[in-house]
């Protein structure tokens, strides 16, 4: 144990577009914050990774955010699902991301998001966007927008592929609710 194995290492590269020294320098990362010395994040340690990030964010969300990740639903967060996840947040496509935050934000999996969703949408992104720096009236009123303007159904709410196709206009919502230590500066 200790060392990434070149299987994982493969499987990593394959579904990211790290390179090796990417996955190389994030596997040491990772064992370091991976402190009970079990091979994998338990919820606390993936708090405490992404602490410094994720403050402001309510501990439901956070473990909605670590069960989506965890894909082979064992509770714990291997490397593998790790990287896929951090990946994700960081480098994939801006429909890729709004897709997952589409299915972190869904709360009761109902396909919409109901204005109660729409509004945790906004509440979270706000404080993100605070924490990155921003957070004044114009970036409030932005956000809120952005979310208005999207096209409700009614008595269901937004779909999927409104908040794809109407958040990918912009990358404000992908910004603050990703991965991002400051505007514009990736946490990995
Ligand atoms: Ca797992
Ligand atoms: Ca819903």
């Amino acid at each position: 144990m200790g060392n990434l194995s070149s299987k994982d290492l493969k499987e990593v590269m394959d579904k990211t577009s790290y390179t090796k020294q990417d996955v190389e320098k994030l596997y040491k990362d990772f064992k370091v914050s991976d402190t009970d010395g079990k091979t994998g994040f338990t919820f606390p340690e993936f708090q405490a990774f992404f602490k410094i990030r994720f403050e402001g964010l309510e501990e439901a969300t956070l473990k909605r955010m670590f069960d989506l990740f965890d894909s082979d639903k064992n509770g714990i967060l291997d490397f593998k699902e790790f990287a896929s996840a951090l990946f994700l947040m960081t480098k994939a496509t801006t429909e890729d991301k709004l897709a997952f935050l589409f299915d972190l934000y869904d709360t009761d999996k109902s396909g919409y998001l109901s204005i109660d969703e729409c509004n945790e949408i906004i509440t979270t992104a706000y404080g993100c966007s605070r924490k990155l720096g921003g957070g004044d009236s114009y970036t409030y009123e932005k956000l809120t927008s952005i979310m208005y303007d999207m096209q409700v159904e009614p008595g269901k709410g937004i779909s999927k592929k409104t908040f794809i196709e109407n958040g990918s206009k912009s990358d404000t919502l992908c910004t603050f609710l990703c991965f991002y230590k400051t505007f514009g500066n990736l946490l990995y």
